[in-house]
């Protein structure tokens, strides 16, 4: 799919967390960040959380095939560590999540429960926020309280990108990021695309 990664920093560290998306339009609606359970970052700090160790071997026997990702229960585990947002600055958690893919994009993904299913499900469980950003074009009512609104449309809530198109958004925050070194546009295949 085509799509945009960009590089959080990580606080209290000099680390980059990269997340790929091709929901770029949606990064001001980002309410944490969710790695997979075997990425080195998750490692590292289960290194001192024998809870966080343990989720981790608990997914690494559980199967990750794609197809079950969706129906399997989204499970996650907190890794005391926060990512730092590349547009706003701002700290959200990291949780290591048994739906995020080690082996797609860069294993990390920006979670946006306004917006995605997996992260609204997810966030319900572990009482994260969620922040709406996108609203539909035609005016009509998107509420987010019992599913994500997975519609593109008009951005608001979402500070310089305020009023644009998820098009637009897109484009434009690709740009926003290239920029600055902080990521910018990208191609990841996955077997589906194969058709
Ligand atoms: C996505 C497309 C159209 C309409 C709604 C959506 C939402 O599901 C959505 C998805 C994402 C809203 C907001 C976001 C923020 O980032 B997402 O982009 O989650 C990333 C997603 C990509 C899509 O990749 P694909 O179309 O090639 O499958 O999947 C999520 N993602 C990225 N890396 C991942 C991953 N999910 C699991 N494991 C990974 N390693």
């Amino acid at each position: 799919s085509e799509g945009v990664f960009m590089e959080f920093g990580v606080a209290g560290s000099e680390d980059r967390l990269c997340i790929y998306t091709t929901r770029p339009d949606t990064v001001m609606g980002v309410t944490y960040v969710a790695v997979a359970a075997e990425h080195p970052l998750a490692h590292r700090a289960a290194e001192r959380d024998p809870a966080l160790a343990a989720f981790i071997e608990e997914c690494r026997k559980g199967s990750t095939a794609e197809a079950e990702l969706e129906t399997l229960e989204k499970k996650g585990h907190p890794l005391g560590l926060d990512a730092i947002h590349p547009i706003t600055g701002e700290a959200v958690p990291i949780y290591a999540a048994n739906f995020v893919l080690m082996g797609y994009g860069t294993g990390a993904v920006m979670a946006v429960p306004a917006h995605d299913q997996r992260d609204w499900e997810f966030a319900e469980r572990y009482g994260l926020p969620k922040k709406a950003v996108i609203r539909s074009v035609d005016g009509s009512p998107c509420g987010i309280e019992q599913a994500a609104y997975t519609e593109k449309g008009v951005l608001f809530n979402s500070g310089p990108f305020e009023g644009l198109t998820s098009e637009q958004a897109g484009d434009a925050i690709a740009d926003w990021l290239a920029a600055r070194g902080k990521g910018g546009k990208t191609v990841q295949f996955r077997l589906r695309d194969w058709g």
